[in-house]
This record gives structure tokens, sequence and C-alpha cells, in this order.
């Protein structure tokens, strides 16, 4: 099974984020990358290739045209105004405001087009997005080709990040895109799991009114953990979507004894519904020791989990999402990907 990685995904390194009123560092960084690399060559699980570029259409298959532009400007607009910090925003259109008009200002843009503080956009961060859409079509592409299953080594992340939005350190929405190509390839029946510890709120936005792709959501319980603001059991779709989405939220504390019965129960859900070809959102910070989540699962439980996924029996295509406990991240994306290729 093939793992696939762009090195220009690295130019994204924001400085830091807003927390507890403070300044801190970005937990999502190039390390992450770094150490998953290094343990799939150490365990030898499989060739690490680089992308194709599949070019900018398929990202606009998903993702708004005035949205893309942003992205791929913001930077040099940035600088040409003589600013030197990374982008970030700290006022957005909410409540009683006007959600329709793009203001001309940077400042407003960047509110426009984002949902929180977390999120900078810096000098590389356009090229690291991009590659990091064509790893995700890349591997979608191998699952076109009769592969049963494909590793997308995204970074960043992408299930936050919506049609004109993005945020929760995602830009553009590589599971959504990587299932868009496998659709617009003829396939049929594609299902997403999203098994990061935080509701893929993007993801469950961009397919919310379609019945041509199954989102199916674990994670913390959005009352209790970000984003707060979607991912709540009663949101199943709508119109003709309605349906088409299953959020299956925890609380905060969860082990392996619910989680791995409530995966259980989400892959018996995906197979009534007829999934022929499976998308898995991967995020590692359900694990007991990440700095940002709580949940308590352990490095041993990732091998079971992706056991668990093997049984579905499916061509599956793993997409990176989150996993910020970057001493233990190689080792438990490593593990799902061992127990996922043990059982096949
Ligand atoms: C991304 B993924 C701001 C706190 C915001 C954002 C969490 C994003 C998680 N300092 N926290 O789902 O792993
Ligand atoms: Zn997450």
């Amino acid at each position: 099974m093939k793992t696939i990685f762009s090195p220009a995904q690295q130019l994204h390194h924001g400085a830091r984020e807003f927390t507890d009123g403070q300044w801190t560092l970005c937990n999502e960084h190039p390390g992450r990358s770094s150490i998953i690399l290094a343990e799939l060559e150490a365990r030898k699980l499989g060739d690490i290739v680089q992308p194709q570029d599949w070019g900018i259409d398929p990202i606009l298959r998903v993702h708004s045209p005035a949205f893309v532009e942003f992205l791929q400007n913001a930077w040099t607009q940035w600088q040409a105004e003589g600013r030197t910090g990374d982008m970030l925003p700290s006022v957005w259109c909410s409540r009683g405001m006007r959600t329709n008009r793009v203001p001309e200002s940077l400042d407003g843009k960047l509110g426009y087009y984002s949902f929180d503080s977390g999120t900078p956009i810096m000098s590389g961060t356009w090229q690291a997005v991009y590659a990091a859409t064509q790893v995700a079509i890349t591997g979608a592409h191998q699952l076109s080709l009769g592969e049963q299953g494909a590793f997308s080594l995204c970074r960043p992340p992408g299930h936050h990040a919506a049609v004109d939005q993005y945020g929760g350190y995602c830009f553009f929405n590589n599971a959504a895109i990587a299932t868009q190509f496998l659709l617009d390839s003829g396939c049929n029946r594609v299902a997403i799991l999203d098994i990061d510890y935080h509701h893929g709120n993007g993801t469950q936005s961009i397919f919310y009114q379609r019945n041509d792709v199954y989102v199916v959501s674990l994670h913390a319980h959005p009352s209790e953990e970000y984003p707060f603001f979607l991912g709540y059991e009663d949101e199943r779709g709508d119109g003709i979507g309605e349906g088409y989405n299953l959020n299956l939220p925890m609380r905060l504390g969860t082990d392996w004894a619910l989680y791995g019965a409530t995966l259980d129960h989400a892959l018996q859900v995906l197979e009534r519904h007829g999934t022929e070809i499976l998308v898995v959102s991967l995020g590692c910070d359900t694990f007991h020791d990440d700095p940002i989540s709580r949940f308590r699962l352990t490095s041993e439980n990732y091998i079971r989990l992706g056991e668990k996924i093997a049984a579905f029996q499916k061509p599956t295509l793993f997409v990176l999402e989150g996993g910020y406990a970057v001493d233990a991240l190689g080792i438990n994306v490593a593990n799902v990907l061992t127990g996922f290729l043990g059982k096949r």
C-alpha cells in the first residue's frame, strides 16, 4: 500500500495560535509529518511516493472560486501592505451581521473566509495546502486504479474546511476533494468515515444536502468540545441528503470500550448503506496523551482500529487529519495502517 506525501506540505508552518488568552506555538506543525514518515519507513509499510499534479479543477469541485483565489493571493497581498506577521483574523461575521458581503479589506476578508483564530496563513501556506490536495487526489486515484488501500499523508489537515471557509488548522478539505474525485472517476456509493477526535464540520457541511456521499463521524461531543457549533446527533442531512449524515458524538473521557463499540456500529451502518468505497478521515488525536483532546485511546488500540476497518473489506483511502501528541503520532498512525494491512 502506498503512502503519498509531498515535501511542499512542510512549507506551511504557522508561528502561533491564540489559546487561553495567550499566544501559543501552533499544534499543527511540520514535525507531525516527519515523525509519521520516519515510522512508516522504519516499519517498511510500503512505498512513499510524491503526488501527481492534478491542477486546480478538482479543488474547485468542492470549494468556491472566490475562496480558492483568496487563499492563493492572501499572503502576497498581505506583504504588499507591508505586513510581516502571520495572517490571523480577529473579527468574524456573526449573528445579525452581513454575511453576504465580502469586505475589501484583508482583515475583513480574513474574518469572512475563516471561523477561528487557530489557523494562520503564512508565506508557504498556499503551496502546502495545494500540495495536500494533490496528495489526497493521488491517493484517490490509487483506488480508482483498483488498489485496495492508500494513505494520503496530508497536512495541514482538511476536515474543518467548508466550501468557502477555513479554520481548525484546515484550509482545503482534502478528504472531500478526494471523495469528489472518486465520484467524478465513476465510483458510486462512496462514504466518508471521520474518526478524528473533532467533528468534521467542513466535511458535513459540504455533503449535507447530497445523497451521493454518506458521511459518518465519531467525535467528542460538540457541546463540550471544538468546533462547538456543529456535530450534534440530530444533524441527519437536509433535503435529498436527509439520512446521509450520521453523527456519533461521545463524551470527554471516552475510552476504547465505548469507542470500539461505536466504530463497530458506524461500520454496520455503512454496510447497510451499501458502501463500496471508504474514505477515512484519520485523526489520532483520540489518543490519551493528546495535548488538545480528551479521549483515552492507547497506541495498541489503534492496531485494533485498523483491523476493524480492514474487516469492512472495502477499498479504503486514509486521509490524515489531526493528532498532536507528536512523539507518539508516528507509532499511532503506523499502528492503524499495520492493523489494516495485517487483516487484509
Ligand atoms: C483540528 B483537527 C485555538 C484552539 C482551536 C482547534 C482544534 C483544531 C483541530 N487556539 N483548536 O480536527 O485535528
Ligand atoms: Zn482533530
